[in-house]
């Protein structure tokens, strides 16, 4: 039986890679981001290699009306949402807290926090009405250890980690499953983001050691979907086997 999964930020990286295993594997889309265009081409490339159908939803999780405009645009079964990766989120700048960036700081809290709770309270009463769902947190190994000049990034991370346990506990008596997917490094657009365009500095953090892949996390998140419905995954931590903890990376 196919499933709906809505994916928040699957124009790069983890979202896009989440969006063709679900596709490959028979389940329908609802894709999401800002980049109209990626959006797009993704849509295009999942309808034309699979069986499913995909909605292309572009809006900024950071603001509330365009989230409350997308997800109000739903119309019969695309309301009937199985699975809500929210994963859309970035880090931007790496300073420490004195010299820190505050729109940077804003970026994350927005996007990282924010916006995964405007997703997760008009998204969640469709499951609830339902009495069944799974909603999926990106969170991060920086939500459960704090490295140097990691400060906002990282207490954006921490806060995903007690939002999910929250979202858990009052979600416990209506079916839905919630789930926190934790990685360590990843090779994605996630530090061009952060280096703001750098490609130098973005490539030396990959530089010496195998990163995880976006597949490689996108396998975990479609993994955790598969068990028996009395099976919950609460919280998974995945890492590349050459980082030991945030700060600690073997490199050679
Ligand atoms: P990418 O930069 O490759 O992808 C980020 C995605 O988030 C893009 O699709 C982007 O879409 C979307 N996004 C960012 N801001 C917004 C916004 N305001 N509104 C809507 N969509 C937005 O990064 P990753 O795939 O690596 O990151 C995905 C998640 O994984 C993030 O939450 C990140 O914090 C987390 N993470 C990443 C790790 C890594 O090492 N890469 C490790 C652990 C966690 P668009 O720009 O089109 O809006
Ligand atoms: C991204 C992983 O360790 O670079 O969440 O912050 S890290």
């Amino acid at each position: 039986m196919p499933k709906l999964i809505l994916i928040t930020g699957a124009t790069a990286g983890f979202g896009r890679a989440i969006a063709r295993k679900f596709a490959e594997n028979g389940n329908n889309l609802i894709i999401t981001g800002r980049r109209q265009d990626r959006l797009d081409d993704l849509a295009r490339e999942l309808t034309g290699k699979y069986n499913i159908e995909v909605l292309p939803l572009c809006f900024d999780v950071r603001k509330l009306p365009e989230v409350e405009t997308a997800i109000a645009s739903l119309a019969g079964s695309w309301r009937d949402i199985d699975v809500l990766v929210n994963n859309a989120g970035l880090a931007v700048g790496l300073n420490p807290v004195h010299e820190g960036v505050i729109d940077d700081w804003e970026r994350m809290i927005d996007t990282n926090v924010k916006g995964l709770l405007y997703m997760t309270r008009l998204v969640s009463p469709l499951m609830v009405a339902r009495k069944q769902g799974h909603i999926i947190n990106i969170g991060s190994i920086a939500g459960r250890e704090v490295y140097p000049m990691g400060n906002v990034y990282c207490g954006s991370k921490f806060a995903v980690d007690a939002i999910t346990k929250g979202t858990r506990i009052d979600l416990v008596a209506h079916n839905i499953k919630v789930t926190q997917i934790a990685p360590g490094a990843a090779e994605t657009e996630f530090s061009m983001v952060r280096f703001k365009g750098d490609e130098t500095r973005a490539g030396s953090v990959y530089k010496g050691f195998t990163p995880l892949s976006a597949g490689d996390v996108a396998d975990v998140v479609f993994y955790v979907t598969t068990l028996p419905g009395h099976v919950n995954i609460n919280d998974l931590v995945l890492m590349p086997t050459a980082q030991a903890s945030a700060a600690i990376t073997h490199k050679v």
